[in-house]
């Protein structure tokens, strides 16, 4: 099966994977001038996908970018791409840049923003972490000051993140925790971080400096269905080498186990009761409950 055939759609034309092409006086390319979102289908649903919008509509007017779609637009376009490539299982990558202009800065001078609809099949981890547990490390790079660039946009300028990622890959691991520019934990380089202490959920807040995760804000809700607290705070590094649990969660990672972090095992190195449990109504909810594609079904 070749990907090749895969049709994107870029400022409403579908464009087949090989010829699927932006210019290079794009602000996105040019500047990582734009906005993203990453979303995933399931069985033919949308997973969240009003979520996914309104976030990619909030980081848009963070940045004074006009997205030249209404949100219902962009949902259709989405549901389209999705049809025409046959994909009830997928990668949905939203991109909204700035545009074509000039050399400069000025992004007065890029007449419309451009827009790419990506659907494309997923890269899973292997199984074997969400059996055994993940091990992670902290990484030097810190987070990006949310003052200078708050990580709650999720803007096309990931190369903190990159940068973080860059460490992981040397240490041999899959994903490294981040910490802000306090030294408090703030979030993994594409995951949020939770972690489990007598069977209570600890997180950090907001203005940690982190993305709102919509795969985070699933936690809350199935914790609150178990009756289980969750606290969104301050987190130090020690706190979650201490805890009984812990886990990454993340569009592409679901939710992930973490059983070693910087050497340490947490709690007994095995994937928690908790984690377990929340993995397991996790997986339940993402077949039934998102947004059915219309033909698709
Ligand atoms: N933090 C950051 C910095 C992210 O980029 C998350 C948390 C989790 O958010 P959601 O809404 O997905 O629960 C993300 C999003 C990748 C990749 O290919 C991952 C993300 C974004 C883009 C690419 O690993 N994660």
């Amino acid at each position: 099966m070749s990907d090749d055939t895969l049709q994107v759609y870029i400022d409403g034309q579908l464009y087949p994977k090989p010829e699927a092409k932006i210019s290079v006086y794009d602000h996105g390319f040019l500047y990582g001038d734009g906005v993203f979102e990453g979303i995933r289908a399931y069985n033919g649903r949308v997973w969240r996908l009003t979520e996914h919008l309104e976030r990619l509509y909030r980081s848009a007017k963070a940045i004074l970018l006009e997205i030249p779609l209404s949100l219902g637009e962009m949902r259709e376009a989405v549901f389209h791409t999705l049809r025409v490539n046959r994909l009830r299982d997928a990668y949905i990558r939203l991109v909204v840049s700035r545009g074509v202009g000039d050399l400069g800065l000025d992004p007065r001078k890029c007449q419309k923003p451009s827009v790419v609809i990506i659907t494309d099949r997923i890269q899973l981890y292997p199984p074997e972490f969400y059996e055994k547990g993940m091990e992670i490390i902290t990484v030097t790079t810190r987070r990006n000051a949310p003052d200078v660039l708050n990580p709650a946009i999720k803007s096309m300028n990931y190369l903190n993140n990159i940068l973080a990622k860059i460490e992981v890959i040397r240490a041999g691991v899959q994903e490294g925790l981040m910490l802000n520019q306090q030294g408090l934990v703030a979030e993994c380089t594409g995951d949020n971080i939770f972690i489990a202490t007598r069977n209570v959920l600890y997180t950090p807040a907001s203005h940690m400096g982190i993305l709102e995760g919509i795969t985070r804000a699933t936690v809350f809700e199935m914790a609150a269905e178990f009756n289980v607290p969750v606290h969104e705070g301050a987190l130090s590094l020690l706190q979650v080498y201490g805890a009984d649990e812990c886990f990454l969660t993340g569009t592409g990672a679901e939710i992930v186990p973490v059983v070693r972090i910087d050497g340490r095992d947490i709690g007994d190195g095995q994937p928690g009761p908790l984690t377990r449990r929340l993995m397991a109504r996790f997986r339940e909810k993402v077949q039934t409950e998102g947004e059915p594609v219309e033909g698709l079904m």
